[in-house]
């Protein structure tokens, strides 16, 4: 049974407090066993690669293959059922969209001192997509990576994604082809981010590497930033729905349900503002469970870290969804805008009865990696930015420099710099 929680109840603050302080995320003692495998991959490169590979996903790079070539992607894409294939180009087809509109523009002008400055946009040159394996590797996780990368113009796109057992997934092999990525390691964990970091004999380093993990992931991408960028440390996911009376339970229920289905650790919280709802939602969730095939993983999550708020009225709703900082968002109420108007952090937010959660998973075009764990209170989800960066740039004349180098000799001197003090004064006395 999840939490049940009602905001006129005299423990409520102090309960609701513990609802958004609760961490969801096992801090299982992995940083040195991670240090150690990414110092191995750096030392020792390909073999390092082949050893942890056949020690934890159980097969032998050298005669299962290291690389799986492009026209094994295009053949998976080519033998994908036509209406899934279907699926998966409209889910492209929009999502490069989306993110076509957030090319930044490059910018330029000219003070009243006669400087000009600005800065222009680029791509890195090369990124790494993590895809993980087993039943987390999702080719709707894979557009959603490499498409804003592609968008973004990056020159080489490489997959990384272990295959257990020497099992190779076909869904993510066509969504990798569909999504233009470059090149497919069968290398996965900490070993595979070290790689792509440092590279190896076999495979050459990028710039940026993104895209879930398990801890070991998550923890080499924190180790290794700074040698690479990343896109963030993301934890378990989680869903808050606003839901009035005027709503069928059965819909609600199903989209609390979306969530928990993902993980154990996955969190899914419902507001109310009817007692008598929140009692239909609860009762719907449980008929549910019984019938999903992935019902135990959704009654653990539901179980665990589920909730149910009732509030006396849905104006109490942006400050308390503010506080959780949800990765994802529900507004099924009569006015969601007036709602939205009012929340400040959450990483994305789904608008009326009519949007679930899982049609921005796969169709509707902004990203799903986005913030989890309150990260929404200063993070963003995934986009073409994080695949570019901007060179700032400044231009003088003689009349330019003459304008504002003595303020720069003043400071440099101040500064105890003569030679920066010098190198503007030359330009001042010519
Ligand atoms: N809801 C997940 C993304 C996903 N859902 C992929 C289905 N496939 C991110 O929180
Ligand atoms: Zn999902």
């Amino acid at each position: 049974m999840p939490l049940r929680l009602d905001s006129r109840d005299a423990g409520f603050a102090a309960a609701f407090t513990a609802l958004v302080d609760g961490r969801r995320e096992a801090d299982a003692d992995v940083s040195r066993d991670v240090a150690a495998i990414v110092a191995a991959v750096r030392e020792r490169g390909d073999a390092a690669l082949a050893d942890h590979t056949r020690r934890f996903d159980r097969h032998d790079l050298d005669s299962s293959g290291w690389r799986i070539d492009r026209s094994t992607c295009d053949t998976a894409l080519a033998g994908l059922d036509p209406a899934l294939r279907q699926a998966l180009e409209l889910a492209a087809t929009r999502i490069a969209a989306y993110h076509a509109a957030q090319r930044p523009a490059d910018s330029s002008r000219t003070d009243e001192a006669g400087v000009r400055m600005g800065a222009r946009w680029g791509a890195v040159e090369a990124a790494g997509l993590y895809v993980p394996g087993g039943r987390a590797a999702y080719p709707s996780s894979v557009l959603m990576n490499a498409i804003p990368a592609k968008v973004a113009g990056v020159d080489r796109i490489v997959m990384v994604t272990p295959t257990p057992d020497g099992v190779v997934n076909p869904l993510v092999l066509a969504a990798a082809a569909l999504a233009g990525v470059d090149e497919v390691w069968r290398i996965g964990g900490a070993q595979a981010i070290a790689a792509l970091a440092y590279g190896t004999e076999r495979i050459r380093p990028v710039d940026v590497v993104v895209g879930p993990g398990n801890a070991w992931v998550a923890e080499a991408k924190r180790q290794l930033y700074g040698v690479v960028g990343i896109d963030m440390v993301a934890g378990p996911s989680e869903i808050v729905v606003v839901a009035d009376k005027d709503n069928d339970p059965a819909w609600i229920a199903a989209d609390l349900l979306s969530q928990a289905e993902h993980d154990p650790t996955s969190q899914s919280i419902l507001f109310t503002d009817d007692a008598g709802f929140a009692d239909a939602v609860a009762a719907e969730v449980e008929a549910q469970l019984g019938r999903l095939a992935t019902g135990a993983t959704a009654r653990a999550s539901w179980d665990a870290n589920g909730a149910i708020v009732t509030v006396a009225s849905l104006d109490e709703v942006p400050a308390l969804s503010d506080r959780l900082a949800p990765e994802h968002l529900e507004l099924a109420v009569a006015d969601p805008q007036a709602l939205f108007d009012r929340v400040r952090h959450a990483g994305s937010v789904f608008l009326g009865r009519h949007a679930p959660e899982a049609v921005g998973d796969y169709v509707a075009g902004p990203n799903h990696v986005l913030p989890t764990g309150r990260r929404a209170r200063f993070a963003s989800g995934l986009s073409v930015l994080d695949f570019m960066k901007r060179t700032s740039f400044i231009a003088l004349d003689a009349a330019a420099i003459a304008a504002i180098g003595p303020a720069a000799v003043a400071l440099a001197t101040a500064e105890g710099l003569p030679a920066h003090a010098a190198s503007v004064a030359a330009r001042l006395e010519a």
